[in-house]
């Protein structure tokens, strides 16, 4: 039975779910589902997901959501030729589970304060706040980065794909500073991987294009 995916291409936790089908090759069903339009504060949607967010799974009738919670799942049913990206190693997975938790908690709270600073708060763009908090956010990165090659170990794990979604999509509101340069240097190279043009950049650029407009008009009024 195939897989059913509930997200948005803008999505950028939705993002890093679908640049991983692409690394696995994992055929599914697509189901869009947009915050935008209340989606996933219908009953229906409700039902499935009291959380209401997205991304959300439907694997032969079991849900899951949370993007962190959904790429363990899948490379460990799926992605048996590609284990690495959540190593059985004790101690690499846990430094995986912490870049994660990393994200879910820091990194992806100093966008959507960016986010909607701009898309509810009618802001020209980020505030000094917001700007020193998604700083932070560069800084450590970058002294993981130079601990490893990837943000969680010296291969590509499933931490580099919830780092690069949300990171991304920051960087078009809150630039990376060129002294972050292994920061700099890990953006750029996992931006010409094939499962990143595929999963990432569409969405990507859609909601940098959205945003823009969006500052464009708030620094007018
Ligand atoms: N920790 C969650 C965050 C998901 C999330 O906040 N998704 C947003 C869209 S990017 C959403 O569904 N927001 C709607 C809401 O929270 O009601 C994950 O990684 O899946």
């Amino acid at each position: 039975m195939t897989i059913k995916i509930y997200s948005h291409p803008t999505s950028p936790a939705g993002r890093a779910v679908f640049m991983l089908t692409e690394i696995l090759n994992l055929k599914y069903e697509f189901i869009e589902v947009s915050v935008m339009a209340g989606d996933t504060r219908k009953p229906e949607y409700l039902e499935k997901n009291p959380n209401h967010t997205i991304p959300m799974i439907e694997d032969d009738g079991y849900i899951l959501i949370d993007s962190h919670a959904i790429l363990t799942y899948l490379v460990e049913k799926y992605g048996a030729k590609q284990a690495q990206l959540y190593p059985k190693d004790l101690q690499l997975r846990s430094t995986v589970l912490q870049r994660l938790f990393f994200e879910a908690s820091t990194i992806s709270a100093a966008f959507l304060s960016i986010f909607l600073e701009i898309a509810m708060n009618n802001g020209p763009g980020p505030n000094a706040a917001q700007l020193e908090k998604s700083n932070d956010v560069y800084n450590i990165l970058d002294k993981y980065l130079s601990k490893s090659k990837f943000v969680a170990a010296d291969h590509l794990t499933i931490a580099d794909l919830a780092c690069i979604s949300t990171i991304s999509t920051m960087a078009n509101v809150s630039p990376i500073d060129a002294k972050y340069e292994k920061l700099t240097a890990w953006y750029k190279s996992l931006s010409n991987e094939e499962w990143f043009k595929k999963g990432n950049l569409p969405g990507l650029t859609a909601i940098s294009q959205y945003l823009k407009s969006v500052m464009e008009k708030n620094s007018k009024a």
